[in-house]
């Protein structure tokens, strides 16, 4: 049989599969989910590709959906976040993997339309690649997809646009949209990891350093207030006037990038947007500032315009290039500007994973059973799901909480009682 993956070291499976286990003795709710449905196997039948990092959570969502009743072939959806022992562990374990960490672009390209060899079912994304590549280069395998589900907020932000148009030609679930993703991982994890991505590369001492995030959204906001826990003082840049405005009651500063690029010694830059960071705030930025981004794609950072000022660079630790400029200042670039805390480190913690990967699960679940009546276009999880896998989340974690007595359900229903 023809080998059905490609991965860096086949020999890294033990250790691999050591951290497998350890996200799964921390992802309650999916291996609730696995013992569950590896019984009903509501997947039968399903292909699913799947574009999505390859850390130890991903590695628990792609085994629980195979449990499920699914085949799989999946890739890595950045160049720089796979972890090579899971993906070894998982090609041991008989998944078709196509995924290594330091990709070249061609090769990401590659690997996505490996996993598309087998006509999938469904598309699972982050950060929409996968579907692009399905809508522009292989048009003829649309017909065999029922849907699709996308992970983070940029890649809903591409696929809503995208709908706008009538161009995306089958139905996809915003799993980002989801409450139990967005307010958890997105601000608990993203906040916790992308500080491990920065610690792990420089270990620098955070206390008392000056933290410029470029963005207040959920993890922004996460980045912040983890940030300001560990002693840092915050300044927040922003486009928004609310999100700012919510910065300053959380008690931030708020500036302009123009006058923040001078004070700031760790820059994160949080905003989904292009050139956050370019030559003229480098050119005022201190020496020894450190920079990075913990958005999905690599372009909230213009290296250009950093290299274009640049005298000498080298790497001087992992994950770590020092530009020294014109101006005799060195700037330290982490993961060469892609999201920190999946290349510099392990991303969000399982438990928080936990959560966003079961709403991904309960998407293919969704789409094999109702995805044929559902119409083209980007799709909502309901409110229902939302306090439903919360509520198994709770449970899992021993709480319980109140519930509404008939006579308050029916207070809530009635509107007539006032004071
Ligand atoms: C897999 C992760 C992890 C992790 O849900 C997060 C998000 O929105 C993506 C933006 O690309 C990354 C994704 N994410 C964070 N941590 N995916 N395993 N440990």
């Amino acid at each position: 049989m023809s080998q059905n993956y490609k991965v860096k070291d086949l020999s890294l499976a033990e250790q691999g599969r050591l951290d497998i286990q350890w996200a799964e003795s921390r992802m309650p709710v999916m291996m609730e989910f696995r013992k569950q449905y590896s019984k009903t196997k509501p997947l039968k039948g399903q292909r699913i590709a799947g574009c999505l990092h390859v850390t130890k959570e991903t590695a628990v969502l792609i085994e629980t959906l195979r449990e499920a009743g699914a085949e799989i072939s999946w890739s890595g959806c950045n160049p720089l976040s796979t972890n090579d022992a899971v993906a070894a562990a998982l090609a041991k374990n008989g998944i078709s993997i196509y995924a290594w960490n330091g990709l070249s672009r061609d090769e990401f390209y590659w690997c996505i339309e490996k996993t598309l060899e087998f006509r999938p079912t469904l598309t699972l994304d982050d950060g929409a690649d996968l579907i692009m590549t399905v809508h522009t280069r292989k048009p003829e395998y649309i017909k065999d997809v029922i849907g699709g589900t996308e992970e983070t907020t940029t890649g809903v932000h591409r696929l809503r646009a995208m709908a706008d148009e009538g161009a995306l030609k089958y139905p996809v679930i915003a799993i980002n949209d989801a409450e139990t993703k967005w307010d958890f991982d997105n601000v608990y994890g993203t906040g916790q990891s992308s500080w491990d991505g920065v610690i792990r590369a420089t270990s620098v001492l955070v206390a008392g350093k000056t933290f410029v995030s470029a963005g207040y959204g959920h993890c922004g906001k996460g980045c912040s207030e983890r940030a300001k826990g560990m002693g840092a003082n915050v300044i927040v840049t922003e486009i928004k006037p609310t999100a700012a405005l919510k910065a300053t009651l959380d008690g931030h500063r708020v500036m302009q990038m123009d006058e923040a690029a001078k004070h700031g010694d760790i820059f994160i830059t949080a905003t989904g947007m292009k050139d956050v960071l370019v030559k003229r705030h480098f050119e005022v930025m201190k020496d020894g500032a450190i920079v990075c981004n913990t958005g999905h794609y690599d372009c909230e950072i213009n290296i250009p315009d950093l290299e274009s000022l640049c005298e000498s660079k080298r790497t001087i630790r992992p994950n770590c290039e020092e530009y020294t400029l014109k101006n005799g200042r060195r700037i330290y670039l982490l993961a060469q500007g892609r999201l920190v805390n999946l290349a510099a480190a392990e991303g969000h913690p399982s438990e928080v994973m936990d959560m966003s990967f079961a709403n991904q699960f309960l998407g293919m679940v969704k789409l094999a059973q109702d995805g044929k009546a559902m119409k083209p276009g980007v799709h909502d999880i309901t409110e229902e799901q939302d306090q439903m896998l919360a509520g198994i989340k709770l449970r899992t974690q021993g709480y319980s909480i109140d519930k509404l007595t008939p006579e308050q359900v029916r207070y809530a229903k009635a509107y007539a009682e006032g004071t």
